[in-house]
């Protein structure tokens, strides 16, 4: 009997940590944690409202045990209660129910004024617009102005409010960075905006925040924070046409030492290409510069610069990338690519070519 109450708790205890540690276990993603102006600004407010609320908690319950101890004491002396106290009594219901109440509510009102215009400062702001379209499980990320589009990784500048376009392709999804930004959800048909700023460079885990299927779990991404400097010269980079292999030697007559294995490389490149074109993945991704032009998947023109696939499910190296393009139904299932059954020297030269894609 007792080792059966004993263990309850025990387990209890241990299926907490268990469920606590898998969140940490997460790359950090918490809100606890601000670096940027919209979750600076609610963090604040709720760190207020934490505050706010705990005192008036604490208040409360000491004044509750304060009555029930005084009482109990007059009792025991037989004293008579409750004498001469009706002025005060009623001044103390209307302070306590009514003013003071009143002052906590106008305040944190007036805090969620100011917290609705950090978080969306609406038109005011003439910032940089990134449009991010939410799919079923990854998204699609656009620099209109620069005609760049890349893949669950978002780049931004320090130090510039961004504005980001949200919309969907097919079910409601939600951007959530949680060091950077409360949630925006994405709605097909209808555009939203949300606003990213930061003085902290670095790399933030985002999650959509809205059930959309069976790899909601497995949508993730994340926003690089870079210098203005280092980001203008990301931007440039994206917006390069997809790299030509250099092998294919179009008659070039000095090429002294052939068969290196540079040039092996190359060749092998060049070949990977070939099979890229000729077979089914151009349906779906786009390859800038070439003839590969699908846009039911992402757009794969600087694969090889990110540093996840599929949405932040697996790192971006080529282990993982083999593993994807040959079963991406294994990594994640119910995700809208199919496998390939390109085997042996073709798989070898598609992934070549892929990696090559910088
Ligand atoms: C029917 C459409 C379709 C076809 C055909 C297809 N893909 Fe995909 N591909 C997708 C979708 C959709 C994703 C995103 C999956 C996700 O993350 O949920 C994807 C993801 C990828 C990724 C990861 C990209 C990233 O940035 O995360 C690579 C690499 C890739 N595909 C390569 C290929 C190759 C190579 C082929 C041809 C053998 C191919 N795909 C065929 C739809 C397709
Ligand atoms: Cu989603």
């Amino acid at each position: 009997m007792t080792g059966r109450r004993t263990s309850l708790p025990v387990i209890a205890a241990a299926a907490g940590a268990v469920l606590l540690g898998g969140c940490a276990a997460a790359e950090e993603q918490s809100p606890l944690n601000p670096v940027g102006r919209s979750a600076e600004a609610i963090d604040v407010h709720w760190q207020t409202m934490l505050w706010t609320g705990t005192a008036v908690w604490v208040i409360v319950v000491a004044m509750m045990v304060a009555t029930l101890v005084r009482r109990r004491r007059k009792d025991g002396t037989g004293e008579s209660r409750g004498e001469g106290g009706g002025g005060r009594a009623i001044l103390f219901v209307a302070l306590a129910g009514a003013v003071i109440p009143a002052v906590i509510i106008v305040g944190i009102t007036v805090q969620s004024v100011w917290v609705l215009q950090e978080t969306d400062p609406g038109q005011e702001v003439d910032g940089r617009t990134i449009t991010v379209t939410g799919h079923q499980y990854w998204w699609e990320v656009e620099y209109p102005e620069h005609g760049v589009v890349t893949a669950n990784e978002i780049h931004i500048p320090t130090g510039e409010r961004v504005r980001l376009e949200l919309t969907s392709d097919d079910v409601v999804h939600s951007v959530w960075v949680p060091e950077l930004s409360g949630k925006t959800d994405m709605v097909p048909g209808r555009a939203t905006s949300m606003w990213l700023e930061t003085d902290e460079p670095g790399t933030y885990w985002g999650q959509c925040a809205e059930y959309c299927g069976m790899q909601h779990a497995l949508m993730r991404f994340i926003v690089v924070v870079h210098e203005p400097a280092e980001f203008e010269g990301w931007l440039a980079a994206q917006g390069q046409p997809g790299a030509e292999p250099a092998a294919v030697p179009s008659g070039e007559p000095d090429v002294s030492t052939q068969d290196t294995p540079a040039e092996q490389d190359s060749e092998l490149v060049a070949r990977g290409r070939e099979v890229f074109m000729s077979s089914s993945c151009v349906y779906c991704h786009a390859i800038s510069g070439t003839e590969a032009q699908g846009r039911e998947g992402p757009d794969l023109t600087h694969l090889a610069s990110r540093d996840t696939l599929a949405a932040g499910t697996l790192p971006n190296n080529p282990g993982n990338l083999a593993a994807w393009v040959v079963d991406p139904q294994a990594i994640k299932p119910g995700n809208e690519m199919p496998g390939t059954d390109l085997a042996g020297d073709e798989l070898q030269a598609l992934l070549a070519y892929l990696e090559s894609l910088e």
